[in-house]
């Protein structure tokens, strides 16, 4: 395992979480294997492009479950008004309809923040899924500094939808990313 981690490059928890799931539904233990079958769906794709994981996104193909960790206010960047370091749309994770999606969010910055999946614009205040907001109460008061809480939702349909933080304010400072949802395929992540 830690092997086929180094190979992988940057990203070696969640390359290896990857490997090992795909390890599983292949009943495979060729793991050493100088081209191991593990990595056909990540060389389909170019990976400047587009890639799953990443250090922030975690994947389950064979259990059709996606992880998304958010820490708002991870940095400067933006002002602080981020997530990962993230903001304006930068981040676009990408799922397909039908899987279950976890989003962490931690609030490492200097202010309250959330997170909630909306749809129409990143302006928008409308979720487009039942209970994808955290903090799920009082989401527009948000998470208190050093603060934790996640949800979970499964999107049933295609489309464009953002990640923002509903603290008033926050999304027209630019505080949201891109969540795309597609009718097949698996899942992905671009920066
Ligand atoms: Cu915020």
């Amino acid at each position: 395992m830690d092997r086929t981690a180094r190979q992988a490059g940057r990203r070696p928890g969640a390359w290896a979480l990857v490997a090992l799931a795909a390890l599983m539904a292949a009943g495979c233990g060729a793991a050493g294997a100088a081209a191991p079958p593990v990595h056909h769906h990540q060389a389909a794709a170019p990976r400047s492009a587009a890639r799953a994981p990443s250090r922030w996104f975690s994947v389950s193909q064979s259990r059709h479950r996606a992880a998304l960790t958010l820490i708002a206010g991870y940095n400067g960047a933006n002002s602080g008004f981020n997530y990962d370091g993230y903001a304006h749309g930068q981040m676009v994770v990408s799922v397909p309809a039908g899987y279950t999606v976890t989003v962490t969010l931690k609030n490492e910055g200097s202010l309250p923040h959330s997170a909630a999946v909306v749809a129409g614009a990143p302006t928008s205040t409308t979720l487009a899924f039942a209970g994808a907001a955290a903090p799920s109460q009082n989401v527009s008061t948000g998470l208190a500094i050093g603060q934790s809480a996640a949800f979970h939702f499964t999107p049933t349909k295609p489309g464009t939808f953002y990640i923002v933080c509903l603290v008033p304010g926050h999304e027209q400072l630019g505080m949201w990313l891109k969540f795309v949802v597609t009718a097949g395929g698996v899942p992905s992540f671009r920066d």
